[in-house]
């Protein structure tokens, strides 16, 4: 999705503005461009289509310099991917705009502002914001007021930065449902979407509240909460969290793409999912961070230190709390779906509680309703998704209508990235440690959301055992997960056979995935891996429905893809997979070393690792996970960065 870098210093930021941009590469973007205001006072602007290179191919043409300024990468909603819709956005060569977003109403802004006079130049939905600050601006107002006015009247979610040619020592940025955060330096300071694209200035940021505004000038930052009826503008003190920096956010280190470094890295990120969270009685409550803003910080212990706006947990609270859960209501979009489809399996046997799953983009637009004693549970990796975030504010806004609205018990985010608005705005937040995922197409945050889940599962058994003090399945889980980077690391060397493999795909233009139980949504989880990176159309069905249509479907030209842990389920896939062979179909069964599965014609067996049924679709997703990925590579498609598709999906 579109990147925003901004900034104001005492050196030329042009190098810093384009470093950022780079590394908001990974979130996907079809265009660049930056915007200075020079030594001579000239708002001076480039911009170009495709990547951050042509960009710099420009600079390089007509270099730009100066001390304040704002650059974006775009991933267009509005306009199609060209020069003209590229941001910065001018108005009257007085003001620089750059928007992360969509403004719902542009339209009739648009007729309003060609009404005044104002000549459109793009076709997108920005544009409108430059004119209208250039309008109030006009009309005597300074910048943050102007910014303020004009942001009173956008429907739809924005993050802004906002500068004006007459006053080069002052930038302003504004957040709205879109996420915004605040670098602090010494002597200078920036606005950007995404802390990573700053880490070579800084490491201290302020996380911007929804609604926050900020204004930055040589004396300093000023974060402004807008009051009242929003045209007041009252300075607010933001905490500033210091950004642990991780060995992983260095590069691709020996790595051909990121992906490939993250899949490898699983086992020792797993491990630090795991670190600290487990004792000899179970899972840690104290792994859990509460909201300074939740019901439950109230009588939290820790006041201070908090990172990103947590708060320490208060143990036996939490362990009521659980212990009051009676359904799971789990909320999340894409791969974090699937995280979330395999949980329902675990929180129903493991932990004996009811679980519902759904994609965020359909729960919040139906009228629903919440059974008492449901925790509403959200899966993002970046936790700025969009229609995660909005069916979060969603219930949380019906929490506030009262019982009869239909009460959630509390909101707990499973999350990457610590500071992010799902963190803030849930009640409660695990953190899955995976460091910094570049690749679009998530894979080390997938098994960590897993592990993550599995804890959060064994957290609420214990929360319901009332002390009972020998919980055979809780003490095999926690031994079995304290052993499972270990299992992955030998997951991971099926890579070279698996490369292999992926020679039978390359040509191929469609391929079936099946899966049973909990693998069902690791088959989902390897069909969008697929499609995502190598462009093949990808399908996956739970076996079980073969029968019921997708059957007509198998061929010699449609591979099938199975994984086949050993469960009770087994014999039933082998039928399964019995009726594909039976129709001619190609079968790559991924399967335990107990499954007795001939290779053959036809029948291509990868032995996967033994490992208890519960964690095998953390271990099963892996080696789906290498499959795509060597297509790929043999597609020679743009892994890293596939086409048409963004990281972190922040508009809707
Ligand atoms: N609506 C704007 C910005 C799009 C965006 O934020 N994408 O992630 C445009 O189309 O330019």
């Amino acid at each position: 999705m579109c990147g925003i870098v901004a900034g104001l210093a005492q050196r030329d930021i042009s190098k810093i503005l384009i470093e950022g941009l780079h590394r908001l590469e990974y979130r996907g973007y079809d265009s660049a461009g930056v915007a200075v205001i020079d030594p001579a006072g000239e708002l001076r602007r480039a911009r170009a289509v495709g990547k951050v290179r042509a960009l710099e191919d420009e600079l390089r043409e007509a270099p730009l310099s100066g001390a304040i300024g704002v650059a974006h990468t775009r991933w267009a909603t509005h306009g199609r991917p060209a020069q003209h819709n590229a941001h910065p956005h001018l108005s009257s060569e007085r003001v620089a705009v750059v928007h992360n977003g969509i403004i719902e109403n542009h339209e009739a802004l648009r007729g309003e502002l060609e009404g005044a006079g104002y000549v459109f130049t793009s076709e997108t939905d920005t544009e409108v914001v430059a004119h209208l600050v250039d309008r109030e601006l006009c009309s005597g107002l300074a910048l943050p007021e102007a910014v303020n006015a004009v942001t009173a009247r956008l429907d739809g979610a924005f993050a802004l930065a906002v500068m004006e040619q007459r006053n080069p020592e002052l930038l302003v940025g504004a957040r709205q449902g879109s996420p915004l955060v605040v670098g602090v330096g010494i002597d200078e300071h920036f606005i950007a979407s995404d802390p990573l694209a700053l880490l070579p200035v800084t490491d201290r940021f302020i996380y911007l509240d929804e609604g926050d505004m900020v204004a930055i000038t040589p004396a300093g930052i000023q974060v402004l909460e807008r009051t009242g009826d929003r045209d007041e503008l009252t300075p607010v003190t933001r905490e500033v969290v210091r950004y642990e920096h991780s060995v992983e956010a260095a590069g691709k280190g020996e790595y051909r793409h990121f992906m490939m470094k993250e899949i490898m890295e699983q086992p020792r990120v797993l491990s630090r999912t795991l670190a600290e969270r487990l004792d000899p009685q179970g899972v840690r409550l104290e792994a859990f961070d509460v909201s300074r803003h939740s019901f439950l910080a109230a009588s939290a212990g820790n006041e201070s230190g908090a990172e990103g706006g947590k708060q320490g947990v208060d143990v036996a609270r939490l362990t009521q709390l659980f212990a009051d859960v009676r359904q799971v209501q789990i909320i999340a979009c894409g791969t974090s779906y699937h995280a979330g489809m395999v949980a329902r399996y675990w929180l129903e046997e493991v932990a004996g509680i009811p679980a519902q799953v759904e994609v965020a983009s359909e729960f919040r637009y139906r009228e629903r309703v919440a059974a008492p004693g449901t925790l509403f549970l959200t899966l993002s990796q970046s936790g700025e998704t969009a229609d995660t975030l909005a069916a979060l504010r969603d219930i949380q806004k019906l929490n506030r209508e009262g019982p009869q609205a239909g009460h959630y018990l509390a909101s707990l985010a499973i999350c990457n990235v610590a500071g992010s608005s799902l963190v803030r705005e849930s009640d409660l937040s695990l953190l899955t440690h995976a460091g910094p995922e570049i690749g679009v197409a998530s894979t080390k945050a997938f098994t960590t959301q897993l592990v993550a889940l599995m804890l959060t599962t064994l957290a609420l058994r214990q929360a319901k055992g009332d002390g009972q003090t020998d919980d055979l399945l809780s003490r095999q889980l926690l031994m079995r997960l304290k052993d499972l980077p270990h299992v992955i690391e030998q997951s991971l060397a099926l890579d070279g056979e698996i490369a292999q493999l992926a020679e039978k795909f390359m040509h191929r233009h469609h391929t079936l995935f099946l899966g049973r139980g909990s693998q069902y949504p690791i088959a989902m989880e390897g069909a969008l891996k697929l499609k995502e990176i190598s462009y093949i159309h990808a399908e996956a069905y739970a076996a079980g429905e073969l029968k019921h249509g997708p059957l007509a479907l198998i061929d010699e030209d449609m591979p099938v893809v199975a994984v086949a842990p050993m469960d009770d389920l087994m014999e039933k896939l082998k039928s399964n997979l019995q009726e594909v062979r039976a129709r001619g179909g190609q079968l790559f069964v991924f399967a335990d070393p107990e499954v007795s599965l001939k290779a053959g014609e036809g029948v291509h067996v990868v032995t996967v690792p033994g490992v208890c049924r519960f964690l095998a679709p953390i271990v099963y997703a892996v080696p789906l996970q290498l499959l795509s990925y060597h297509v790929a590579v043999l597609k020679g498609t743009d892994v890293d960065q596939p086409r048409n598709l963004a990281k972190s999906v922040t508009v809707e």
